[in-house]
């Protein structure tokens, strides 16, 4: 799992670096609310099909989610908000309570 999100960090600074010119940007958003591996798929999957978005790779030990995405296309806040839709606080953002309810047993 650890070596999985270093190759994934790899990837994300392959493709900013590939992607240097354009309106590249990263974030790492705290998302303390993340305690599972199932909290880290529902994370990810909630950025898929997000417009702007290029990867988003959940970390569970440092409860981070690290965002790369076009800020010609979406802002931070955007993003936080895609987190909060899926029942996770975003940096200072509480989760949305009914996503939150929605999440399965194991993640709250
Ligand atoms: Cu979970």
């Amino acid at each position: 799992m650890r070596k999985f999100g270093f190759i994934s960090a790899l990837l994300l600074m392959g493709v900013l670096a590939w992607g240097c010119g354009k309106a590249e940007a990263s974030t790492t958003i705290a998302v303390d609310t993340m305690i599972c591996g199932m909290c880290v798929t529902t994370l990810e999957t909630a950025f898929n099909g997000v417009d702007g978005v290029k990867i988003a790779t959940a970390d569970l030990d440092a409860k981070t989610v690290l965002v790369a995405f076009d800020d010609s296309k979406i802002s931070v806040a955007a993003i936080e908000d895609v987190i909060v839709a899926a029942g996770y606080s975003a940096n200072n953002k509480m989760a949305n309570p009914m996503a939150y309810d929605n999440l399965a047993a194991c993640c709250k």
